[in-house]
């Protein structure tokens, strides 16, 4: 009774299969190239567009905008516009033209080969506690074609308020001011072992104890705007600790407008152990002048109880040009006016 109907079933069954597998094969055949094909389409039209550079990761001062500097690079055979936006930020963000006043949301036209400068503006908030961080990616796509695209990442780390000037330290406790001095790394100790402090009781002693150097760094300083701004320190090297040998110098480097840190100053440890405090005063460079700058201090030592710095009566001051600011230290200064003028 069924036997016709069940061979129907059957036939239909198994040509159903053959048709799937037929598929099945011409999917497996052709599928994958033409994938393959699509995709690396896809990123050469992809890799026509660069914005750069990226990954940046800074740390910057609260209550104060910081401007990233960038470039679109149209690196396509033909001339293309590519619209610039950004997303994932929690911080406000604005895109800016290289005058860093003038909004853009587009790079214009741009031949082959041509760049386009950009700054993006992130206003870190007030209320941005130390080591609070947030991201943006900033992205230029293609106004032709969509899939021509590249985006940049961006992590800006709070480092709380800054100080304004005048910034001045003479270290009067036992410890570091934790909103002063953000970094203390070997550590430096505060004590009273050095001799003849300007700021009696305390200083800071640099030493080998306990990485074969100390290293602490200050809170961002704003210098937005100014300029004619001199660090002032006084050292002493051994003092009534241990005499430092050549090699076991003492520095002083600065956090400057693109976030690095570059030396400003060294002072030998081939020089005599001294029993008063010398002062040292050196004008800022020019790309120290911005909102979040930061001093770090720093020996290289003997690991363990050797060579011994003494830091005291630290300085950021705003001077006058062209008059002598500090009747102490004539001959210094002129020499870096001569220098830097
Ligand atoms: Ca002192
Ligand atoms: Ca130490
Ligand atoms: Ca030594």
């Amino acid at each position: 009774m069924s036997s016709d109907r069940g061979w129907l079933y059957s036939a239909l069954t198994f040509f159903l299969l053959v048709v799937a597998a037929g598929f099945l094969t011409l999917i497996i055949e052709f599928i994958p190239e033409n994938i393959a094909q699509a995709s690396a389409l896809h990123a050469a039209r992809q890799g026509n567009v660069r914005i750069s550079p990226s990954p940046i990761l800074r740390e910057a001062a609260a209550a104060h905008p910081i401007y990233y500097l960038m470039t679109v690079s149209n690196l396509g055979e033909e001339a293309d516009t590519f619209n610039l936006s950004i997303s994932g930020n929690l911080w406000p963000t604005t895109v800016l033209a290289a005058d860093t006043v003038t909004k853009v949301a587009t790079t214009g036209e741009l031949a082959a080969g041509g760049q386009f400068a950009l700054v993006v503006q992130i206003d870190v908030p007030s209320n941005a506690a130390r080591g609070v961080r947030d991201t943006v990616r900033v992205y230029a796509i293609s106004a032709t074609d969509a899939s021509v695209r590249d985006a940049a990442f961006i992590a800006t780390t709070s480092l709380g308020l800054a100080a304004d000037l005048p910034f001045s330290e003479d270290f009067p406790a036992n410890t570091l001011n934790a909103t002063r001095w953000l970094r203390n790394d070997g550590p430096a100790i505060v004590n009273t072992d050095a001799a003849s402090e300007p700021s009696a009781p305390f200083s800071v002693n640099f030493d080998g104890a306990d990485k074969g150097g100390d290293l602490i760094e200050s809170q961002p300083i704003n210098l937005s705007r100014k300029r004619d701004v001199i660090l002032q320190f006084a050292y002493e090297r051994g003092g009534n600790g241990n005499q430092p040998e050549p090699a076991d110098d003492f520095f002083v480097d600065y956090y400057n407008v693109d976030g690095e840190w570059l030396p400003l100053l060294a002072l030998p440890g081939a020089g005599p152990k001294m029993s008063n405090f010398a002062s040292e005063a050196v004008l800022l460079p020019h790309d120290a002048y911005h909102s979040s700058l930061r001093l770090r201090f720093r020996n290289v030592a003997t690991p363990g109880p050797f060579d011994d710095w003494y830091l005291d009566n630290v300085r950021v001051l705003e001077i006058t040009p062209g008059k002598i600011p500090f009747q102490s230290y004539p001959l210094i200064l002129l020499g870096i006016f001569a220098l830097s003028r």
